[in-house]
């Protein structure tokens, strides 16, 4: 009777492992703690991605992985963060892929001016062979990649007038991120380009230090730049993407089970992520308008203007991000746009 009572428990046991592979018990999960930072706040679409990112790490990992979700850059802005997960001192962040370029240089890619027509065209280059060969080259300088998620596309505001063609731009001190793609582009477009982090924006605004910036209209929205800016030109001019990253030193201290609660959860995130901010994205210029904000969209031969100017850019950028990898993401667009 013991034997086969025995034999019953084995058959079971098989039986759950092989049925129920993701049942925390059978895997070989430690109590972690994992501090993950980001910069907006936690009513931002980042803030509540976040959120969706803790509880999936929990819910995989049976409880045993517990995240720490860290907003308003309470640990940093975005370059701090990157070298606290460089150097081992923080385990996780969600960031813009623009600030990462003066570690690896292939980021440059995304900070194309029009790269992407629309989020379909960035989730099929993003989510495929292009977008992991660029996040693959983190890890030599000690990053590990996970996902993309969805800043959006960029638009302009500013407190001085509204934008309605290029010489508008004239003067304007505009924030931008600390990338040189970004300096550049605007620099070409005749604005006063200032590189600032995030988490200084709001204030430079108040202060009048600068007069303007671009981000989605989402940002605009749940970092209430509104409250200080009173125009917004809808530009689109660039898809920004952010990526959620992991401290590689940390990262290879962890076991092959604990690293897939980590890399499913982040898929989870992502999948929220970007729909949920296409949802706020969509009825964010309303809110704005609400808001007090005058919005305007530019002229078409405008638009074509910039766009032009901006051509100059993309040949420092082909430079920057290798001609390969350039001309291979030019041939899948051409692909997907043929398609
Ligand atoms: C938040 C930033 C932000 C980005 C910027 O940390 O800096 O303007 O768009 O989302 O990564």
């Amino acid at each position: 009777l013991i034997r086969r009572t025995l034999l019953a428990v084995a058959a079971a046991a098989t039986c759950v492992a092989a049925f129920a592979p993701a049942i925390a018990q059978a895997q070989d999960i430690k109590p972690r703690i994992i501090r993950f930072g980001y910069g907006l706040n936690e009513q931002s679409n980042q803030g509540r991605a976040a959120k969706v990112f803790v509880d999936e790490v929990n819910k995989r990992s049976g409880g045993k992985m517990k995240v720490r979700a860290i907003g308003a850059a309470a640990l940093g802005p975005d370059t701090q963060m990157q070298q606290a997960l460089i150097g081992g001192a923080q385990e996780m962040m969600v960031g813009s892929t623009a600030t990462l370029v003066g570690i690896t240089k292939e980021m440059a890619l995304w900070d194309t001016p029009f790269l992407f027509n629309n989020v379909k065209e960035a989730d099929a280059v993003l989510d495929g062979p292009i977008g992991q060969k660029v996040m693959d080259k983190l890890q030599e300088k000690g990053l590990v990649g996970l996902v993309y998620w969805e800043n959006g596309f960029r638009n302009l505001t500013n407190s001085k007038r509204p934008v309605t063609k290029m010489e508008d731009l004239n003067g304007i001190k505009l924030r931008v991120m600390q990338n040189n793609v970004y300096l550049d582009s605007f620099k070409m477009l005749g604005a006063n380009a200032i590189p600032l982090p995030f988490s200084e924006l709001f204030s430079a605004l108040e202060t009048n230090t600068v007069d303007g910036q671009e981000n989605p209209f989402n940002t605009v929205l749940s970092s209430k730049f509104y409250e200080v800016q009173k125009y917004l030109s809808i530009t689109n001019h660039v898809y920004s993407p952010w990526i959620v990253t992991v401290s590689k030193k940390w990262w290879d201290g962890l076991s092959k089970d604990e690293q897939k609660v980590l890399r499913d959860a982040a898929v989870a995130s992502r999948d929220f992520e970007r729909k949920d901010t296409r949802e706020e994205a969509a009825k964010a210029l309303a809110d704005l308008k609400a808001k007090g904000m005058q919005i305007n969209e530019l002229p078409a031969a405008e638009a074509a203007r910039m766009r032009d100017k901006l051509t100059h850019v993309n040949a420092g950028i082909g430079t920057q991000v290798g001609m390969d990898l350039w001309n291979e993401t030019q041939a899948a667009l051409a692909k997907l746009r043929s398609g």
